[in-house]
């Protein structure tokens, strides 16, 4: 009897091993890491910085290197981490990490390809530097094929100036959002006290004051395009992309968000 059993364990344990490396091999080829590098020459400069070589050529004068590590899966794909590089001495220097959150990444239609992934992501604003109203922007895309890569963005940043879309109030820091915001929140209170109103009046003050606050976060890292409505689109994909699609810019007062519209599927 052992020696029949030996007979049908040891074909049983060959079909086992055969399938969990065929499994193995399924879900290696259907998920993938694909990264994101925006290079920022953030003094406008070329003469100053790192020479990062690309698929469409060198690109000099980098200061920094924002990275955006994107996992990708039939079903969905996931932005998972988010760090940038300095350029030192000529060199590229450690990762240093910007975000280590997890958010989903979106999709549109476009015609005549295949559906076009956004992936959105961020650095702080004083990574782009204190002095120059314009950063050389490339971005590049590190997929398993080789990659891809658009460059020779202009970015405009408004120094001292309010997030986009509140020309209203166009030099109100942070702070002083949220001092007005209490503020507002403060008067309502003594109006409400000192005129008997009810408490509705509060509400709407502090209502008030709040939506003063929201203004100073533009971008939710979603996935979503709404927020990129008044936004513009930096970079545009050609003929000769195997994946990148666009690159949009915007920021706050502080933060940097960037979109980054590519087809990731196609090979
Ligand atoms: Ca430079």
């Amino acid at each position: 009897m052992p020696h029949t059993t030996h007979a049908f364990v040891a074909p049983l344990r060959q079909l086992l091993a055969g399938a969990l490396i065929w499994a193995a091999s399924s879900a290696g080829a259907w998920a993938a890491v694909v990264s994101y590098d925006i290079l920022l020459d953030t003094d406008n400069n070329s003469a100053t910085g790192c020479t990062v070589a690309t698929a469409r050529g060198n690109f000099a004068g980098v200061e920094r290197v924002l990275t955006t590590n994107v996992n990708v899966t039939p079903t969905s794909s996931t932005v998972t981490g988010v760090t940038v590089q300095s350029c030192e001495s000529g060199a590229l220097g450690a990762l240093r990490t910007i975000s280590t959150d997890s958010w989903p990444v979106g999709s549109f239609a476009l015609p005549q390809t295949d559906p076009v992934e956004v992936v959105e992501t961020f650095l702080p604003l004083a990574e782009l530097g204190q002095t120059s109203t314009t950063v050389r922007a490339g971005i590049v895309a590190r997929t398993p094929d080789g990659g891809d890569a658009l460059l020779g963005a202009d970015l405009t940043i408004r120094r001292a100036a309010a997030p986009p879309g509140v020309a209203a109030v166009p030099t109100l820091s942070p702070l002083v959002l949220a001092l007005l915001a209490a503020g507002i929140g403060l008067g309502g209170a003594w109006l409400a006290r000192r005129h008997q109103a009810s408490m509705m009046v509060l509400g709407i003050c502090v209502l008030m004051g709040a939506s003063g606050m929201a203004w100073a976060a533009t971008m939710l890292m979603d996935g979503q395009t709404s927020d990129w409505s008044s936004a513009q689109q930096r970079l545009r994909g050609d003929g000769q992309n195997k994946n990148l699609v666009g690159l949009w810019f915007d920021h706050d007062a502080q933060k940097a968000y960037f979109r980054i519209d590519a087809c990731q599927r196609s090979e």
